[in-house]
């Protein structure tokens, strides 16, 4: 997968060498482009941002040092190939794990993080009308920047591409994964010792009955989703439950 990301703090994007995306990329699974919108920005002081038409607090992001670089971008392509454009905003659609799949089948997606009061709207409709665009937020709360959720969408894009996790078991059972266990938060674990500062491990973790300890895990999910998030409760299917109690 090819991944570009045009903004003005390029070094805010240096977590993408490291860890699980670090490792994609020496891996050659991830090919990450990271590049400076002031490059397209030409006069003396490289602005890309003025004033709101209408008036009001903030600044706007300039249309032309994005246009530019978008068309730099999209040319730099070998053939005809158009990524996905995903655009951070806390005004977007949420970002969730089904859309974190989605993204993971296309084979190039660009971001386009902003500050200040965001991207004067004719960019966003000049290339909705070319391209894929995804105008996405992360969460109800207001960042300063795209950079932050950028990192948080690529981490959740990565790790689902094939040959990036260890083991491709490894998010079957994740919180928001579709399956037996969807819309279920993850519960408690542990590892050794067996007995911490007198504390010890739920004994059926250690009983070796695969069956009693999905059964444990699926209870302690059903705790944790109703005390943390119990608007996610109603969107469980207790029949998959069962038959998956059935299965173990
Ligand atoms: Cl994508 N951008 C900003 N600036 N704030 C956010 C967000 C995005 N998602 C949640 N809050």
């Amino acid at each position: 997968m090819r991944l570009d990301v045009i903004t003005i703090f390029p070094e805010y994007l240096e977590p993408l060498n490291v860890s699980l995306v670090g490792k994609a990329r020496a891996a050659g699974l991830l090919d990450v482009r990271v590049h400076d919108l002031r490059q397209w920005a030409h006069d003396r002081h490289r602005t890309v941002d003025d004033t709101p038409y209408g008036g009001g607090p903030g600044m706007v992001m300039k249309p032309g040092p994005w246009g530019e670089a978008l068309d730099a971008v999209l040319a730099s392509a070998p053939g005809p190939e158009r990524p996905v454009l995903v655009v951070p905003t806390p005004s977007g659609r949420p970002f969730t794990q089904a859309l974190a799949g989605e993204l993971s089948e296309a084979p190039w997606l660009v971001f386009t993080p902003a500050r200040y009061e965001g991207i004067d709207r004719r960019v966003i409709e000049e290339y909705a009308g070319r391209l894929d665009v995804r105008e996405v937020s992360i969460g109800d709360y207001v960042l300063a920047g795209g950079e932050a959720p950028v990192l948080v969408m690529v981490e959740a894009i990565a790790r689902l591409l094939p040959g990036v996790l260890g083991n491709a078991e490894s998010h079957r059972d994740d919180s928001f994964a579709p399956g037996a266990m969807a819309h279920l938060l993850e519960g408690p674990v542990f590892t050794k010792p067996p007995e911490w500062r007198g504390r010890e491990v739920p004994e059926v973790l250690v009983s070796g009955h695969h069956g009693r300890i999905g059964r444990w895990r699926r209870d302690e999910a059903l705790r944790r989703t109703s005390a943390h998030r119990p608007d996610l409760i109603e969107r469980t299917d207790p029949a998959a439950f069962d038959r998956r109690d059935r299965e173990t």
